[in-house]
C-alpha cells in the first residue's frame, strides 16, 4: 500500500516570515495519515526543518548538484541539503529544465547524488503542449524515465511527479483520462523496468495548477498518490484543504 504524499514545492518565494504558514500546517495536520512535504527555498531549509521538527512534515530541497563537493559557485549538494535536515530533493523540474538547460543525465546524476545522500528524490517528468499535441507525450515521458531515473531507485528513495509543462503555474490542467492515462503508462513501465515489486512501491504525483477545488479529484484518479504543488502550497489556507483532499 503507497502512502498518500502532499509535496509543496514552494520555488522561489518565501522568507522567514513565510515559516508561519508552516507552523499552520503543522498545528492543522499534526496527525495527517499521509506524508506531507515542503520543499522552500534554500535560504529557509535549516529554520524550516527547525520549525517542523517532531512534527508530520518533512522538509525538502528544490535542486542538488550531482557532486558531494567542490568547485561549483553557488550550487549546493544533497550532503549538504541532508545536514540542514532536508529528507528530500526534487530534481529535474521542467523549470530547472527549461532556465538551466537540464538534461535527463543531470536529473538522474541528481538523482542518484539525492540517494547516497539518504534523500528521498522527487524525480519530475512532464511533456510540453507542442510535445502532447503532436500526440508524443508517451514517448516523451518514455524518455524521460529512462534518462531520469537511476537504476537504483526502489519505492524508498523515489517518487515521481508528472507534471505537464503547459499546465504548470497556468491553471490548464489535463483531463481526468489524461493524467489517468500518463500515471497508468508510468506504473506499467516501473514494472517493466524494476519489478512488480518496486513498480508498485513507487509513488506518483501529478503536479501542475493543483488547487484546493481540483485536488479531490485528481486524487481519485487511479495511480495518482498524491500532488507537487507550486502556488497553491505557499499559505497554509490554500494547501491544507488539498492535503485534506487525498
Ligand atoms: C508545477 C507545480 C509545482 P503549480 O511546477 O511543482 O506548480 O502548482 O504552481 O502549477
Amino acid at each position: 500500500m503507497r502512502r498518500k504524499l502532499a509535496a509543496g514545492n514552494w520555488k522561489m518565494n518565501g522568507i522567514g516570515a513565510n515559516l508561519a504558514e508552516l507552523e499552520s500546517l503543522a498545528t492543522a495536520h499534526a496527525n495527517a495519515g499521509v506524508d506531507i512535504l515542503i520543499c522552500p527555498p534554500a535560504t529557509l531549509l535549516h529554520r524550516a526543518a527547525e520549525v517542523a521538527k517532531d512534527t508530520s512534515i518533512r522538509i525538502g530541497g528544490q535542486d542538488c548538484h550531482a557532486n558531494a563537493s567542490g568547485a561549483h559557485t553557488g550550487d549546493i549538494s544533497a550532503q549538504m541539503l541532508a545536514d540542514t535536515g532536508a529528507t528530500a530533493v526534487i530534481v529535474g523540474h521542467s523549470e530547472r529544465r527549461e532556465d538551466h538547460d537540464e538534461r535527463n543525465e543531470d536529473a538522474r546524476a541528481k538523482a542518484k547524488a539525492a540517494i547516497d545522500a539518504g534523500l528521498t528524490a522527487v524525480i519530475c517528468l512532464g511533456e510540453s503542449l507542442a510535445q502532447r499535441e503532436a500526440a508524443n507525450t508517451l514517448d516523451i515521458i518514455a524518455g524521460q524515465m529512462s534518462g531520469s531515473i537511476p537504476d537504483l531507485a526502489t519505492g524508498e528513495n523515489v517518487v515521481i511527479a508528472y507534471e505537464p509543462i503547459w499546465a504548470i503555474g497556468t491553471g490548464k490542467v489535463p483531463t481526468l483520462e489524461q493524467i489517468g492515462e500518463v500515471h497508468d503508462f508510468i506504473r506499467a513501465r516501473l514494472e517493466r523496468r524494476f519489478g512488480e515489486g518496486v513498480g508498485r512501491s513507487v509513488r506518483l504525483l501529478y503536479g501542475g495548477s493543483v488547487k484546493p477545488g481540483n485536488a479531490a479529484d485528481i486524487f481519485a484518479v487511479p495511480n495518482v498518490d498524491g500532488a507537487l504543488v507550486g502556488g497553491a502550497s505557499l499559505t497554509a489556507a490554500d494547501f491544507s484543504p488539498i492535503i485534506t483532499a487525498l
